[in-house]
């Protein structure tokens, strides 16, 4: 690793945030890697590469030094508590991330936040301008840094810019919202290669191209949208998955196989079990699989005795409004369902809002008969495709309609979360299907997701930026 790092490095990654997060050891503070599929998939691609990492490092303030960690160089940037507000709570996360997915609740946009956002993408065109050696390969992440391939081009032209898109890319209708909708639209053409998670994601970005940008002389053909500088930029879909194989292994270790029927002894030994696993976000369904549960409760069609469900919900962006409200909403319902269908010590939901070890993940992964996940609308799912690395033959997925993953996962028992009756008569035909029916469903997605893993696609991402149109 260079001991000067300034123009040295072929592979660049920039995401909001950096792979590590800083806790406190007794009186140090030390960088502990975050769990997690992107940074296995980045080791991977970057095992054979100088590469570095460069993203915020989750706290407020001036930006720690860089530093080496497992063979990566990571390089902090520092946000102040005002960008903290503007840029990541405001523009990302008040305006981007509801607006991107599906306007479940209304986005709020303010000219402050959208020049936050503009200057910390900016800083981060610089940074990565700096570090980046001739003619490198530069990935950038999500929605936070949507005006970076832009800046970053005009800073650097010689660099190979590909972006990819975690979250949905909505359609042009909603999309059209957004005050700054031609700048973020221009600040992704200046990458080679766009990368999203569904086709129809990559068609809504180039439908919006054609309706927005017309006038300024953009022309799109295909899936190639060519620019006023006579550049070429395509689009596609490149689905991300997870590191299958390693928890389809963790979930057959003897600690996590006891571990399961432990969970399941502590819980009375129900005859099903249910389970639910998201970050605690309005985009997740959670309120609505929780209604159709307590509806299935009180009309009988599941008996708190036999049937129990765990929701754990990991806490998120606690300091925004519509957080709060979602987390009130589903401790409130939960209390209702186990006020009214409780036995002494044995309620029939267990709500955990708090985050885990990936061994009790993939334990309760193991534990459950069936999974539900029933998003609005999400980007990919990785809980779903976790889960199925974790069966190979038993359990069940219930899956929204709505997500990245029922893609993929056609075997599963798919739902649409808005339509509670069904999804109630979806519930019932996971937790009565025979098993062979079970079985083959579940080996078939077992197939598809240890087949198509997160080295997977990270190859084919950098595959299609390395054969992106050449440039001028
Ligand atoms: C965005 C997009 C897209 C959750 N709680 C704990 C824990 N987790 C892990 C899960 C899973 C990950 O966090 C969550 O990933 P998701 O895909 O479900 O959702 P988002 O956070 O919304 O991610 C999404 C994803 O980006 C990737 O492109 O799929 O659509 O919204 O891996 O297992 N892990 C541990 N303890 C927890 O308590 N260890």
């Amino acid at each position: 690793m260079p001991t000067l790092p300034k123009d040295t490095f072929d592979l660049v990654i920039a995401a909001n945030r950096l792979p590590v997060d800083r806790v406190r050891e007794g009186k140090r503070t030390v960088w502990r890697r975050s769990p997690g599929g992107l940074v296995t998939a980045m080791e991977s691609v970057m095992s054979d590469r100088d590469g570095a990492w460069i993203g915020w490092a989750g706290v407020p303030g001036k930006a720690p030094a860089a530093f080496e960690q497992d063979g990566m160089w990571l390089h902090p940037i520092g946000l102040s508590e005002h960008e903290i507000r503007a840029y990541y709570e405001g523009f990302s996360n008040g305006s981007l991330w509801p607006l991107y997915h599906d306007v479940i609740v209304p986005p709020t946009f303010k000219r402050s936040w959208q020049a936050a956002y503009e200057s910390v993408n900016r800083r981060f065109a610089q940074e990565i301008a700096d570090l980046a050696a001739k003619n490198a390969t530069v990935w950038i992440h999500d929605y936070q840094l949507q005006q970076v391939p832009q800046f970053l081009r005009e800073l650097r032209p010689d660099l190979r810019i590909g972006w990819f898109n975690h979250i949905p890319f909505p359609p042009v209708e909603l999309f059209m919202q957004l005050p700054a909708r031609d700048s973020l639209l221009h600040g992704l053409l200046g990458s080679d290669f766009l990368g999203f998670q569904r086709r129809s994601d990559a068609q809504n970005f180039l439908r919006a191209c054609r309706q927005l940008l017309a006038e300024d002389d953009v022309a799109v053909r295909g899936d190639v949208v060519h620019t006023s500088d006579g550049r070429e930029c395509r689009a596609a879909a490149v689905p991300i998955s997870i590191d299958a194989e390693s928890m389809a292994s963790l979930a057959a270790t003897p600690e996590v196989q006891h571990r399961a029927r432990e969970i399941r002894e502590q819980l009375g030994n129900p005859e099903q079990l249910l389970l639910g696993v998201d970050r605690l976000d309005y985009t997740k369904g959670i309120r609505h699989r929780l209604k159709a549960l307590e509806e299935m409760y009180r009309e009988g069609a599941l008996t708190a005795t036999r049937t129990k469900f765990i929701q754990v919900a990991t806490p998120s962006r606690e300091r925004l409004e519509a957080y709060q409200h979602i987390k009130s909403e589903v401790e409130q319902t939960v209390g209702r369902i186990n006020g009214e269908h409780s036995s002494f010590g044995a309620p029939p939901v267990t709500y955990l809002h708090r985050s885990f070890p990936r061994e009790e993940m993939a334990a309760l992964f193991v534990a459950a008969d069936v999974m539900l996940v029933t998003p609005l609308r999400d980007g990919m799912n990785l809980v779903a495709k976790e889960y199925v690395a974790a069966h190979d033959r038993s359990g069940a997925l219930v899956l929204s309609e709505f997500t990245g993953a029922a893609n993929e996962l056609k075997q599963a028992y798919l739902c649409n979360p808005h339509d509670i009756s069904r999804t109630k008569r979806t519930i019932l035909r996971a937790l009565e299907s025979a098993p062979d029916d079970r079985s083959r469903r579940m080996r078939a997605m077992h197939r598809q997701v240890l087949r198509h893993d997160v080295r997977h696609w990270a190859e084919s991402f950098l595959t299609n930026l390395t054969v992106a149109p050449d440039r001028p």
